[in-house]
């Protein structure tokens, strides 16, 4: 899914993959994604979901605060395993769409408190929002101003590519494994 003509980095990080970033309008997801890629693609505001290579995926604003694009948000991150949900640090207001965890519940979501750096920031009121909506520590908490946290929520979405690497190598052994017994 990396057909986006407009987006065009050389991959500094490879293993970084299979996510989208969901976040109120101004939550810093575009920011946090360039940053994750350490791109250095201009921060424009995105107008449109903006496929980066690898599956990873930045979603606008306006899926949202509007509800009318939530279908277009479900099926954009259909094929997405992990969901990084942004909480701004200055904010108390939760903005994940009712609805995601409904129709996907297997997804991950990793709650992350981005703009930790802002003088208004109330990391642990925005943790508790995470908390209060059932996404589950760890948090990450981030600053694309200070760069706070974004190395540990690379680390940890690339150990997620790692262990689910192994995990579909068990797989793929143990059905191969059930294939073969049926075979008797
Ligand atoms: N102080 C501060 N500003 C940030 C941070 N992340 C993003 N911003 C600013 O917040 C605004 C919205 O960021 P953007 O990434 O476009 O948000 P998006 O709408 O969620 O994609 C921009 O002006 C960014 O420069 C941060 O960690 N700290
Ligand atoms: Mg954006």
């Amino acid at each position: 899914m990396s057909g986006n003509p407009d987006v065009n980095e050389h991959l500094v990080h490879p293993d970084l993959a299979d996510f989208v970033l969901v976040g109120d309008v101004g939550s810093g997801k575009t920011a946090l994604t360039l940053a994750l890629l350490e791109s250095t693609d201009e921060l424009l505001k995105t107008q449109a979901v903006v496929f980066h290579p690898s599956h990873i995926v930045d979603t606008p604003g306006e899926f949202i605060s509007r509800p009318a694009y939530y279908g277009a948000l479900l099926s954009t991150i259909a094929e997405i395993d992990t969901v990084v949900y942004l909480q701004p640090a200055n904010s108390r207001a939760f903005s994940l769409p009712p609805g995601l965890l409904q129709v996907y519940p297997d997804k991950r979501v990793i709650g992350v408190v981005s703009k930790t750096d802002l003088p208004d920031a109330d990391t642990e009121s925005a943790c508790r929002v995470l908390a209060d909506h059932n996404i589950s520590p760890p948090y990450f908490l981030t600053s694309t101003a200070t760069g706070e946290g974004v190395a540990d929520l690379r680390s940890f979405l690339i150990s997620l590519q790692t262990s689910k690497a192994g995990t579909g190598a068990r797989e793929a052994h143990a059905e191969r494994a059930v294939a073969s017994e049926s075979e008797y």
